[in-house]
């Protein structure tokens, strides 16, 4: 009985509790719904009518496999189809009936390819399929085809998709094809199994027993990315650890790889600069040095050896303590390119993090990227990406995109999103960051003129980039849901689909989401997907509005601090970042402030350099300015301010009106976690607002206007909150 739970769920919600508990006693087998199988569920379609539709569709299916790629593709095909049509279907050699589903594998020379075909699959390329209505022998079919095993697997999921959102089967012409070359995860997991901002458990990657022991967990890992597209994973934390380049943990590394290829998944690693000096016993690690180059080179042959399809490695260099080529009077470029020449040979890539900034440095930490990658455009090697984050400070709830999209043409810039919620309440606050990732990849550079989107820099389509990529920072661990919560799991998926598609809405990538992960039943998906797109901006409200940032406690990120000043670097403060004084509040970075908005491309800098003419949202990202100022709403800055606060705190209660709504429409035991985290939240967005109210009041020195809430605590008491031990630090 492999489909129990299903059933017993929608007994559950027809007849009650009672026949709920009986269903439970005569099936033994059933499991509490713990969100492991993510969104590849593959329960029975409940619909009855889809259900017989589809089955009418699909007698038998054709899959020849002849690669461990092409095994896995098939298997995942014939695991989802006897899970959503709770059916055998079976599995033939040749189609011999109507409604036949033929996956071509390989070139189908023995079959005629109509022309258009011919024509869709010239477009899918190396990794795209197509899936189409297609007579087979003169019988209605349907076929799956790609011209790679990739472009195979990735069909089986997209065809499995079809039927676990209720698509229709009828006249099928899909054609599609990443967009984006290199769709990575970002782990940030220490080879001691803590994971730096990680909220959901140890890292997946037991060290210890590998590579004697492989974790069925693996594979499902790997199974989830490659269902999504993702097809690289870099294992080690840019904190790097030198332990990971030894020929033990390589070796470590291979077995992970060899479960992960058959998906499409290749693995890379983060190289810690100083490697030749810590485990290579040189004396020093100058990229100019020709002993350092050889024993990089000899290291990346040395991982080739055993893994052949080994990516590459990510760097992060002379950021936060980190080890880079400036330690010698080098260049981001000479470093890089020297690492670069390393894995060439091999096929293999550098993706080179522009997330530096230095305390010593006088000017505003928005600006250092910019002014230290700009100078460097075209001198790096054709295989390194540089590796952006969305906003040029660190993930905030919301900012403007990093001004270095658009501005450098001749290099390769890759895109760094976080979907671990470091600064967004971590495992518990539901924040679906779908919205923050579109609101970024639709943004305009202006770089080449109006239309200039970061969507077109990070596809290659702006400046003809050789080569493009999207890294997520992953946002998994141990927790048996995989993410440490079921709703966060939607970020992960969302990083894929964006990955593969930059211009999906948020809509649609939450439509899909809950109804392959939850129900499609129509009263469940549309509120609970309005609650998710309205999630993230509620975060922002009750914690950074109106541009905002950095507000957050010291180290663990998770409360509030807008207070935090002094310690080992300014720019780790927040008193850097709002500047609150008796006049106002805000960050001039205005022309005759710090002038960040001068690396915008026009008229960006006019457009956000004027009080008149900015978004509300990057107010006081770009401005310092007056309590009394008068905004759009009539109010104040001061009242629009608690305004937001309260705006956001508000929306969570939102959010718990809407998950009570859909109780009993789900199974009880993710229904019960997601339920209990927004309590959380509720408590936590209170936190957040009174703390930060209280706080600013005591420079805009103005009353809390009636039919706000009061503040439940003095702010000596907030400010007393000493929270630890907390996760991922
Ligand atoms: C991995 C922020 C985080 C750090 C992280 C860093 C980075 O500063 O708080 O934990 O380090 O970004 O992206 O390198």
């Amino acid at each position: 009985m492999p489909h129990v739970q299903g059933r017993i769920v929608t007994a559950g919600r027809a007849v009650g509790a009672g026949i709920l508990a009986f269903a439970v006693l005569v099936a033994p087998r059933a499991r509490a719904e713990d969100g492991y199988e993510l969104w590849l569920r593959y329960r029975p379609i409940s619909d009855a009518e889809v259900l017989a539709r589809y089955r009418a569709s699909i007698s038998e299916v054709v899959f020849e496999a002849s690669s461990p790629m092409l095994e896995a593709a098939r298997e995942e095909l014939r695991r989802g189809l006897r899970g959503l049509l709770d059916a055998e279907i079976p599995f033939v050699r040749e189609a011999t009936r109507e409604g036949a589903l033929v996956v071509w594998s390989s070139r189908p020379s023995t079959l005629a390819v109509s022309p258009s075909l011919r024509a869709q699959l010239r477009w899918a390329g190396a990794e795209g399929f197509v899936i189409r209505s297609e007579p087979i022998r003169g019988r209605p079919a349907m076929v799956i085809a790609a011209n790679t095993n990739a472009g195979v697997l990735y069909g089986v999921f997209r065809f499995l998709r079809l039927l676990q959102t209720h698509e229709s089967l009828q006249d099928l012409s899909i054609v599609e094809a990443p967009r984006v070359e290199l769709r990575v995860l970002n782990h940030w997991d220490n080879l001691d199994r803590t994971v730096e901002r990680g909220y959901a458990g140890f890292s997946l990657w037991d060290w210890h027993k590998l590579p004697d022991y492989l974790y069925p967990r693996y594979t499902d890992y790997a199974r989830a990315n490659a269902s999504i597209g993702v097809n690289g994973t870099v294992l080690t934390n840019v904190n790097a650890n030198a332990t990971v380049l030894t020929p033990e943990y390589v070796r470590k590394v291979a077995a992970l790889a060899d479960v992960f290829r058959r998906w499409g998944i290749r693995v890379y690693l983060t190289a810690r600069f100083s490697a030749p000096i810590e485990i290579g016993g040189l004396e020093t690690a100058d990229p100019l040095v020709p002993e350092v180059a050889t024993w990089w080179k000899d290291k990346a042959a040395e991982i080739y050896r055993v893994i052949p399809d080994f990516g590459g490695f990510l760097v992060k260099a002379n950021s936060e303590g980190q080890p880079g080529p400036q330690d010698y009077g080098r260049s981001h470029a000479e470093g890089a390119n020297m690492l670069a020449d390393a894995v060439a040979p091999h096929g293999g890539v550098v993706m080179w993090r522009a997330f530096v900034y230095s305390n010593e440095e006088p000017e505003d930490r928005a600006k250092q990227a910019w002014n230290e990658f700009t100078p460097l455009d075209g001198s790096f090697r054709s295989n390194v990406l540089i590796q952006v984050k969305n906003g040029p400070i660190d993930f905030q709830p919301r900012e403007p995109f990093h001004p270095l999209f658009g501005a450098m043409p001749q290099t390769p810039l890759m895109m760094e999103f976080q979907i671990t919620q470091e600064y967004l309440g971590q495992a518990t606050h539901l924040a679906f960051l779908a919205p923050l990732y579109e609101e970024v990849l639709r943004a305009d550079t202006y770089a080449r003129g109006e239309g200039s989107l970061v969507s077109e820099v990070i596809d290659g389509t702006l400046h003809d980039y050789p080569r493009t990529g999207m890294a997520g920072v992953a946002n998994t661990g141990t927790d048996r849901n995989w993410c440490g919560s079921v709703m966060a799991c939607a970020n992960w998926y969302a990083f894929g689909r964006l990955a593969w598609d930059p211009d999906l809405g948020s809509a649609t990538i939450a439509d899909e989401w809950l109804r392959m992960t939850f129900t499609s039943d129509p009263n469940f998906v549309e509120p609970v997907k309005t609650m998710m797109l309205a999630s993230r901006e509620a975060g922002v409200d009750y914690r950074t509005p109106l541009g905002l940032h950095h507000l957050m406690a010291r180290g663990h990120h998770w409360g509030p601090g807008p207070w935090v000043s002094g310690g080992p670097r300014a720019d780790w403060t927040s008193v850097y970042y709002h500047r609150a004084d008796a006049e106002g509040i805000g960050f001039d970075r205005t022309r005759t402030g710090s002038d960040a908005v001068g690396q915008y491309f026009l008229p960006l800098p006019e457009r956000w350099g004027r009080l008149e003419t900015v978004p509300e949202k990057y107010l006081l990202w770009f401005h310092h300015v007056p309590w009394d100022h008068r905004m759009a709403s009539g109010r104040t800055l001061w009242e629009e301010l608690l305004h937001r606060y309260q705006r956001g705190v508000d929306a969570v209660r939102q959010m718990q009106r809407t998950w009570r709504s859909v109780d009993g429409m789900i199974d009880p035991e993710r229904h019960e976690q997601v339920r209990a985290f927004l309590a959380i939240q509720e408590k936590e967005a209170r936190w957040w607002r009174d703390a930060c109210v209280l706080y600013f009041q005591t420079f805009s020195k103005r009353p809390i206007p009636d039919g706000y809430e009061p503040p439940a605590h003095t702010l000596e008491e907030y400010m007393a909150i000493q929270e630890r031990p907390v996760p991922g630090l």
